[in-house]
């Protein structure tokens, strides 16, 4: 069945502010602005992102005004990081519950390698099936991670992640980057299909971020799916202008630095 990504994507490419941090990370990454939803939509809207990535709570009482305004991914699962055991992470939204919110599409995490990688895979091929008949999208955050997973940033790692995502229907996998950049043209070779957009991580300088910006553009991948890199930015706006030089117009870091200076 083909799914129409087009709400989610210009020109091939994207751009998805995350903002789901408050429950994987608790508040120790927020300030006094962006620790408040109503800061992230209002950098979406002005910054024209792609979408914007919330919990089911922020989608229902934050969302419910930005309808039609940019396109809303809800998460389905999400877990907190107090405990320290092997990663696990559980629906708690539906499929059903997400499309009332506003969802042009949903999202879900799945820790590789995990004890509990069962669990999830099972849960996110029966949301793959409901979000598909229903015509939504499906991005699936994909992170190697628990006692048996050496290196999670390894380039053979990743691309066994990105490979998942299309093996278990995903239109979109998010996962890390490396820093190898010959390597990631691999990564989203195993991804076929399905297409490969890069979480953001903690924020960097400009240029680094600039610069792993490009090199995941020029490996094949279709854009970011950036938190912290942006609304923890000083000038949100701007990083934004500077990311999509790169992702959008195919610039290069020095253009895209012009931005920022
Ligand atoms: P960032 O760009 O801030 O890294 O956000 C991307 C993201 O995938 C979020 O959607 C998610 O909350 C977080 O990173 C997960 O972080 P971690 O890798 O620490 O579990």
């Amino acid at each position: 069945m083909e799914i129409n990504l087009k709400k989610l994507f210009t020109k091939n490419k994207s751009l998805i502010l995350a903002y789901d941090h408050g429950l994987e990370h608790g508040v120790s990454d927020f300030d006094l602005k962006n620790i408040d939803p109503d800061y992230i939509l209002d950098i979406a809207v002005k910054g024209k992102f792609n979408a914007v990535v919330f919990q089911p709570g922020l989608a229902e009482k934050y969302f419910q005004n930005y309808k039609r305004k940019i396109p809303l991914i809800v998460k389905l699962n999400g877990k907190t990081n107090i405990a320290q055991i092997e990663p696990v992470s559980r629906q708690n939204c539906s499929v059903k519950r997400a499309i009332k919110l506003g969802a042009d599409a949903v999202g879900y995490t799945i820790y590789l390698g995990s004890d509990f990688e069962n669990v999830m895979l099972a849960e996110f091929g029966k949301i793959v099936e409901e979000a598909h008949n229903f015509k939504l999208p499906v991005i699936a955050w994909i992170y190697p991670r628990g006692k048996s997973i050496g290196n999670d940033r390894s380039t053979e790692i990743l691309a066994y992640a990105a490979r998942t995502g299309l093996e278990l229907g995903a239109d979109i996998v998010k996962i890390n980057y490396n820093h190898d950049a010959e390597g990631f043209k691999w990564v989203v070779k195993a991804a076929g299909k399905t297409k490969v957009v890069v979480a953001g991580g903690a924020k960097k300088e400009d240029n680094e971020e600039l610069q792993s910006t490009y090199e995941i553009i020029k490996a094949g991948a279709s854009g970011l799916a950036i938190g912290r890199g942006i609304w923890q930015h000083k000038e949100p706006l701007k990083m934004t202008k500077a990311l999509k030089k790169i992702i959008f117009e195919n610039k290069s870091v020095n253009e895209a630095m012009k931005v920022l200076n």
